[in-house]
């Protein structure tokens, strides 16, 4: 069923060169970019009556109105199972925990006698969070993207889910059920490419924000993209990934679960297994088909997620070439099942979070560890991470120099203004000392 690459025998190639090994997903977000476009503008133009018609097209649903009432928010609340209440409750304690702990304090830094550099973290004003609807309803994902917001103080949230039939064109009750638990009552039945106009350009209703996070399909994420520049963003999301770099130690029973697990997300969420036992690799591919058929969404997503060209047992010879491998792809979940996982784990320089060991599967993070779900893929792991305190803060310099300061180190800035050609620079330096000054 999944498929297998060999890296055993020849030494492996470099950086890029060994990335085009490995197997990854096609997720053009560029190519979604020229659709996403004229409804971004088509809200800008005509705010809310854009939304209403659109809800309509995409979601099948007429609105009256995009903003969800506050009764239904609290109905939404009052009807959730207690079980999932309860669970929910304790992933948003969980995560307080981790994200209060990522707060920053403001630094201030003596440069010089008189000259100081103060740094400090001003959170983003006004958030837009979206929820996705249909496949993919995640109360999980509303409390991993409100959770650092909230810890980092951010004083205005709201929260765009599309709107469904099933459910009189309300997002999904447990999306606002989290809503509610979480504290959120300005939310939107909006989904899609103009959730994040909405939220970019603002409408009638919905005053605009400085940022979007969350995640979303394709249209989301060429959302995004769009607004890029403009307002900040999480990541562009793309289709989930587990990687497990796993030895002879690893439980194949377990390894396969877990890449069930991610595979279980979408057709095109990448499941890897890197391992330097063919004993594990042969126990895993044979384990993987009595439990993907016993589990639920078996043909629409499992099937063709480890099928796909982005799912594969990756073979290498030894743990050296395993990390190397598990470094340049970068996933965005890395799962350590190996003898001294910790030690192993410590050594991982890419990838968006990591679980160490036999008793940390990814179920756990994207539940109830207290760390973020929310997290790079699609190899932007080797340069982004994941939500955070600190994605919704900003850190703002404060130069505070005395005259004397200035004085000292006047003509540096004089002479570096000239070499770049720019003497009003150096004026505006010269201006305060009398037009002279000093040399040393
Ligand atoms: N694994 C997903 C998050 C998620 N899992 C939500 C279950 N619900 C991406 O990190
Ligand atoms: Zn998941």
């Amino acid at each position: 069923m999944i498929s297998r690459i060999d890296l055993r025998g020849d030494a492996l190639p470099e950086g890029p060169a060994l990335r085009a090994l490995l197997p990854r997903a096609d997720f053009d977000v560029a190519a979604a970019l020229e659709k996403v476009r004229p409804i971004c503008e088509d809200v800008h133009h005509r705010g809310d009556a854009a939304l209403i018609e659109y809800a309509e097209k995409f979601d099948g649903v007429r609105l009256t109105q995009v903003r969800v009432p506050a009764t239904a928010i609290a109905a939404a609340l009052t009807g959730l199972d207690p079980l999932v209440r309860d669970a929910l409750e304790e992933s948003i304690r969980r995560a307080r925990i981790v994200h209060r702990e990522q707060r920053r304090a403001p630094h201030t830094t003596q440069v010089v006698p008189g000259g100081t550099v103060t740094e400090k973290w001003v959170p983003v004003e006004r958030v837009g969070l979206y929820a996705p609807g249909g496949r993919s309803v995640y109360p999980s994902s509303v409390i991993m993207n409100a959770v650092p917001a909230q810890e980092a103080g951010v004083e205005s949230m709201a929260l765009a889910s599309p709107p469904q039939k099933e459910f009189d064109g309300l997002p999904h009750p447990t999306i606002l059920a989290a809503c509610a638990l979480l504290g959120i009552d300005e939310v939107y039945a909006v989904g899609g490419a103009q959730a994040v106009a909405m939220f970019a350009y603002g409408t009638e209703t919905c005053a605009p924000a400085n940022m979007v996070t969350g995640p979303g399909n394709i249209w989301v994420a060429a959302a995004k993209r769009y607004f890029t520049g403009r307002i900040g963003i999480d990541t562009e999301a793309g289709p989930t990934e587990i990687a497990v770099l796993a030895d002879d130690t690893a439980d194949a029973v377990h390894v396969a679960s877990d890449l069930i697990s991610q595979a279980e997300h979408d057709p095109l969420a990448a499941a890897v297994l890197v391992t330097d036992s063919v004993d594990l690799a042969d126990a895993v591919a044979k384990e993987l088909e009595p439990q993907v058929a016993a589990t639920k969404h078996v043909e629409d997503r499992i099937v063709p997620a480890l099928e796909g060209r982005q799912s594969a047992i990756v073979l290498v010879d030894g743990l050296e070439e395993g990390l190397r491998v598990v470094d340049a792809y970068g996933a965005e979940h890395l799962e350590i099942q190996t003898a001294d996982a910790a030690a192993v784990a410590e050594r991982v320089k890419n990838a968006g979070a990591i679980f160490v060991g036999p008793w940390a599967p990814v179920s756990l993070g994207d539940y109830c560890a207290g760390s973020n779900h929310v997290l790079p893929t699609g190899g932007c792991a080797c340069h982004s991470s994941g939500l955070s305190v600190q994605s919704f803060l900003r850190g703002i310099h404060i130069v505070d120099y005395t005259r004397d300061a200035l004085a000292d180190v006047a003509h540096h800035v004089v002479t570096l203004a000239e070499a770049e050609d720019l003497p009003a620079h150096g004026a505006a330096i010269k201006a305060r000392f009398g037009w002279k000054v000093l040399t040393k």
